[in-house]
């Protein structure tokens, strides 16, 4: 496995790591490398901005944004981008994470961005999402994602009193 990160996953604070690091997690036992930063898209403009420009680059193969409220910065970045942004919605306090997910979701006609579910749920499928875009083009992640699928299914019983 090599250093270089192929996925960016960006949040939009330090409190979005307990959500984020799902994907985070996810990654590592896929054996993907990542890199983790905060970059908010409302107190360091400046940074969002020089991680969009040079995410082509640095070759990211998709970046996974997690933010939440007034969530604007999977759709800055993709904005800023053509390397695939998925929008992870962390649930916030107000309003459970409905605002996250509907200022993510809506995104104009033009500047995509791949919404997941809000909170915990999405990181992870964030993740596997980003795990699925890799295997297109590398046997050794499809072989790795393949399995952890197949652990998946293999630990649903059938037998519900089991
Ligand atoms: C958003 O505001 C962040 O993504 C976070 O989910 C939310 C709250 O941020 P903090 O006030 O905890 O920094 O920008």
């Amino acid at each position: 496995m090599t250093d270089t990160p192929l996925i960016g996953i960006i949040m939009g604070s330090r409190s979005d790591w307990e959500t984020m690091r799902h994907a985070s997690d996810i990654l590592a036992e896929l054996g993907i490398a990542h890199e983790c930063k905060v970059v908010s898209a409302h107190r360091t403009p400046d940074r969002l901005f020089s991680y969009a420009k040079s995410a082509v680059d640095r070759d990211l193969k998709t970046i996974i944004a997690g933010a939440g409220g007034a969530a604007h910065l999977p759709g800055m970045v993709a904005s800023m981008t053509r390397v695939p942004v998925l929008g992870v919605p962390v649930e916030s306090k107000a309003l459970s994470g409905m605002d996250s997910l509907l200022s993510i979701a809506q995104m104009p006609g033009g500047v995509p961005v791949g919404t997941l579910a809000i909170g915990i749920a999405g990181a992870k499928n964030a993740a596997l999402l980003a795990a699925a875009i890799i295997a297109n083009h590398d046997d050794a992640v499809a072989e790795r994602l393949d399995a952890w699928r197949q652990a998946q299914t293999d630990a649903v019983g059938e037998d519900p009193a089991a």
